[in-house]
């Protein structure tokens, strides 16, 4: 591949001019061509930008730039299908508010384009000077799911083992968190199960707090594919529209998913339906477990969650039966304040019943951004590199090893998480913050006070493909960068599949990859020695290849970007040396875990209290989520597609039960206001059964949405509860 900044500091070298100058000649030297090894008027497969799902796309190119696209035919995962958003994926590249060229807040508070020297001085300058008066804690940065694994990795690396910085989070922490940890106390290791034939072989799908039809529209698809007539059954206080294509809806209380899950428990444990065998060769912890759900009778627990004790007996009847059970949980499972619990709960009944390892089962997390699985592993944010430990001595010295770089380079220490990245910016502690590819002042919860933190900083950097988004309007540097299709690299989706993005369109203006720009900070550092080996993304895969090695993860056997392309993407564990003889492959098929003893464990709870219940002053419960499967979150990408703007509603709306709207005269399409103990916003009544009463949603499309969520915690993931507060509604007319 073309090293685009090789190429600039080549010409610097015979030229003797500035990189800025070199920056500003795209043409010349190569910066913004699509530099693969492809026809001009080729078409090759790359890997969808937008969700976990991994799609891949055939991209037409014609004279070297990408022109159209359609979906793939051959790839293992979508086999010629893709969602709207997936069809639309080249339309936001080309939007007008691209980030351009790196633009700086002068003293007068005014943005101002400056040349990348110019923005590579600053930002290591102010770095520097705020660590040097404040310490190793002063700076942090709040990473994504949604880079390349490999610029997760540089990332990763040259802030905390080149810059000196401890604190780093990702916005997986709003997301995957909960079911890292819950995986990892359970399965000893972050590691999915599945693979997505699953959804085709089980005879019981139970999917809970997911909306499968529209946030992974083409998984859902595989559940139509399935063959064996499957029962499909959904957990969620909302008829969604995957909650309407179920066999059997439990619409249960918001947040009760603990308590109700404990009674199937129970109820498997009283009528014996359990995996004796399965138990006792392979699990821990299942006696305590089964004595702790005695206390969930269907009768004591019925009120709670709002289902009749009948409906809780046929579940357990249903996976009872089942031959093949799969279990999938996810942001109705994840984004609560008794979350890994709850994941875990789920776990559970996967292990009693002896539904993981075979075909068609399993306890699987789905995950959410297109490369949240690269963030979960490969981020060096929540583990070290590889999923390895920071406080394990024996951890840091093999990552320095394979680095080749000095161990006391490595932390000794964890990150803090996101919220306390917060906390710690909120004390003072922290100055200077660096966000990239996330847009946290729209999509972290209770975003009055997180706005309010932000302007605490001496010093926000804001690294994305749009100056527009709400997060860099408040920078005081923006870095532009590349795009999906702008840049190589891969994606790991929820069934642990690396799969490539390549570079099928120029990057507009002076914008670079992340991978770039994170070369450039190297080299403006000093600390391009210690990447001499990060070459480009490629090299950075085989790096990771090293590392990896001897982890569940093993990645070792993949040895280019090519080998991936030819094989349609491929899933770890890959160790060198193994030879692949599916395409689709799940964990744990010999019933060993990653605990050291090789077995599972049962790990469960008391339930605990909503930090924010519904009072005489706040009496609904306000459910956040994803609207419709043309919209992608903060809306960055997809509202510059004008195709996907004409499916979904340009403005705020909220969902309200008939009942509700009747006792508070409100019709539909009327403006109204909604409050929290936080905020007050309007939105449109959309009046529908498919909310019951008492409890109200608003897409977290629109970025007033956070302004009312309430910021609490699960304890042990530390992710928002993102999924429930206590708000009123009022009708704008009687507005003071
Ligand atoms: N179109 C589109 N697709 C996307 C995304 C997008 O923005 N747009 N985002 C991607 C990302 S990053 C993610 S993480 C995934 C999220 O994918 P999902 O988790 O499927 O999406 P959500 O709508 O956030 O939440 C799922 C459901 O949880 C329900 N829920 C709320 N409270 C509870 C509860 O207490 N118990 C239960 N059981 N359910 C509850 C909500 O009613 C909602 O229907 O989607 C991915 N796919
Ligand atoms: N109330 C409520 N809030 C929620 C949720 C909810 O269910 N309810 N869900 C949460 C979840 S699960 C998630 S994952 C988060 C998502 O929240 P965010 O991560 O904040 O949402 P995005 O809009 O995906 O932001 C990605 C940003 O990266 C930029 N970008 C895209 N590609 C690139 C690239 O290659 N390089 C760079 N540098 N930038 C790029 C985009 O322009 C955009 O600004 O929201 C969370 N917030
Ligand atoms: S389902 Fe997900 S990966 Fe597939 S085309 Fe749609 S957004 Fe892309
Ligand atoms: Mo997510």
């Amino acid at each position: 591949m073309i090293d685009e900044l090789m190429q600039l500091a080549q010409l610097r070298a015979r030229d003797g001019r500035h990189t800025a100058e070199l920056v500003r000649e795209p043409g010349r030297f190569g910066l913004g061509q699509v530099p693969t090894a492809l026809a001009p008027d080729a078409t090759t497969s790359v890997v969808c930008g937008f969700c976990s799902t991994g799609c891949s796309l055939d991209v037409h190119l014609k004279d070297g730039q990408a022109v159209n696209l359609s979906a793939d035919a051959d790839y293992p995962v979508n086999m010629g299908m893709a969602c709207p958003k997936g069809w639309e994926s080249l339309a936001p590249l080309s939007s007008t508010d691209r980030a351009l060229k790196p633009m700086l807040r002068n003293d007068a508070g005014v943005m101002k384009e400056v040349e990348w020297e110019h923005a590579m001085t600053v930002f290591c300058r102010k770095i520097a000077e705020i660590q040097a008066e404040l310490g190793p804690d002063s700076v942090a940065y709040l990473s994504t799911g949604q880079i390349c694994t490999e610029e997760m990795a540089f990332l990763g690396a040259l802030a905390k083992f080149g810059l000196g910085i401890i604190h780093g989070d990702g916005n997986t922490r709003q997301c995957m968190a909960t079911a890292a940890v819950a995986y990892k106390q359970s399965f000893g290791f972050d590691a999915p199960p599945y693979a997505y034939a699953d959804f085709e072989e089980s005879d019981v799908i139970v999917l809970v707090g997911s909306n499968l039809c529209i946030t992974h529209p083409i998984m859902w698809q595989r559940v139509l594919r399935n063959p064996h007539g499957p029962e499909i059954v959904v957990l969620d206080p909302r008829k969604t529209e995957t909650a309407m294509c179920a066999t059997q809806h439990y619409a249960l209380a918001p947040r009760s998913d603990l308590i109700f899950l404990y009674g199937i428990a129970h109820v498997l444990v009283r009528e014996g339906w359990l995996d004796r065998n399965f138990l006792d060769a392979h699990t821990n912890d299942f006696d305590a477990f089964a004595a702790h759900v005695r206390q969930f009778p269907p009768e004591s627990i019925t009120e709670s969650c709002g289902i009749p004790v009948a409906e809780i007996e046929k579940l357990a009847r249903t996976i009872h039966e089942g031959k093949r059970v799969s279990f999938w949980w996810t942001m109705g499972v994840n984004q609560g304040y008794e979350a890994v619990r709850t994941a875990q709960a789920i776990i559970n009944l996967a292990l009693m019943t002896g539904n993981i390892g075979r075909p068609g089962t399993g306890a699987n997390s789905i995950t959410g951004q297109c490369n949240a699985m690269g963030s979960r592993l490969f981020s060096n944010t929540t583990n070290l590199l590889g999923g390895h430990d920071f406080n394990n001595a024996g951890d840091r010295e093999k990552i320095a090893r394979v680095l080749g770089i000095d161990v006391g380079m490595i932390p000794e220490r964890d990150s803090w998480a996101y919220d306390q990245i917060m906390d710690g910016i909120a004390e003072g502690k922290i100055k200077a913050l660096w966000v990239i590819a996330t847009n946290t002042s729209h999509s972290w919860i209770h975003q009055r006070h997180y706005i309010e933190m932000l302007s605490k900083l001496d010093f926000l950097v804001v690294q994305d493909m749009y100056a527009t988004t709400e997060t860099a309007q408040l920078a005081h540097l923006v870095l532009p960068a590349a795009g999906w299709g702008e840049k190589d690299g891969t994606f790991i989706n929820s069934e642990r599949r690396f799969g490539l993005v390549k570079k099928v369109s120029r990057a507009p203006g002076q914008a670079l990859s992340d991978f770039n720009i994170f070369k450039l900070i190297a080299h403006y550092a000093g600390k391009a020695p210690m990447f001499s080996k990060w070459s480009s993304p490629e090299a950075v895969l085989g790096i990771l290849g090293e590392i990896s090695k001897g982890q569940p993860c093993d990645i070792s056997g993949i040895r280019s970007y090519r080998m991936l392309d030819e094989e349609g993407g491929i899933q770890w564990p890959h160790p060198e040396g193994e030879t692949l003889e599916s395409r689709e492959r799940r964990l744990f098929a010999d019933g060993r875990f990653f605990h050291p003893d090789g077995r599972a464990r049962f790990l469960f709870d008391m339930p605990a209290r909503n930090p924010e219940p519904v009072d005489a002053v706040y009496p609904l419960l306000l459910l956040t989520g994803r609207g419709t499967s043309a919209q992608w979150h903060t809306q960055t990408r997809t509202s510059k597609s004008p195709v996907l703007r004409k499916l979904y509603p340009a403005e705020i709306y909220v969902e309200l039960n008939p009942a509700d709207a009747l006792a508070l005269d409100i019709e539909a399409n009327e403006p109204i206001i909604i409050e929290s103990r936080r905020g007050r916003i309007q939105a449109r009544a959309v009046i529908t059964p498919t909310v019951k009463a008492g409890q109200i949603f608003i897409p977290m499309h629109y970025k007033e949405t956070n302004r009312l969520t309430h910021p609490s915690f699960d304890p042990h993931s530390r992710q928002p509860n993102y999924k429930a507060c206590a708000v009123r509604l009022e009708r704008v007319t009687s507005a003071p």
